[in-house]
């Protein structure tokens, strides 16, 4: 079968609350803004985006698992669960797409707890601190690897 030409983009906890508070930390645009730019991105490549953004884990997981029917690869933002959930890893690890882990702002600058996540290895593509940007370019290198174009 040929692989589906639709990417899945996951936002985690949280992150519907983009663009109404922590301004510096997180930028003034909003979770449709982020949506907008990764769909468009996708488009300017001729992939279609499926966009889910839950503050419930299990609401995420099921959205993990339904992408391997009929997506290509997953765009995910876990929010806070990128630092504490082993089942988020396991649901992207049992799925077998190809995963690019995105964080707006530079985690690596931030908290000591947030210096952790347990997705980072089972992504193959890392971007962090570039802002809604940011979404752009995991979209760009993650469409790369599924049309064999980059590896990692
Ligand atoms: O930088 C990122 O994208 C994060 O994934 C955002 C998470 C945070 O827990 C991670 O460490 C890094 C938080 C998302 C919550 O976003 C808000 C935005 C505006 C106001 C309140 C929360």
């Amino acid at each position: 079968m040929t692989s589906p030409r639709r990417l899945l983009l996951v936002n985690g906890p949280n992150l519907n609350l983009l663009g109404t508070r922590e301004p510096a930390v997180y930028g003034t645009a909003t979770l449709a803004d982020v949506e907008r730019v990764t769909t468009d991105a996708a488009a300017r490549r001729g992939f279609e985006v499926r966009a889910v953004q839950s503050n419930h884990e299990g609401v995420l997981l099921d959205e993990i698992h339904a992408a391997r029917e009929d997506c290509a690869g997953i765009v995910i933002n876990p929010g806070g669960l990128t630092h504490t959930s082993v089942v988020l890893r396991d649901a992207l690890a049992g799925v077998g797409l190809p995963v690019a882990e995105v964080h707006i702002s530079d985690v690596r600058a931030r908290e000591e707890f947030r210096h952790h996540s347990y997705v980072a290895d089972v992504a193959l593509v890392h971007v962090v601190g570039e802002g809604v940007a940011g979404y752009e370019t995991a979209v760009a290198r993650l469409i790369d690897i599924i049309t064999g174009q980059a590896e990692g």
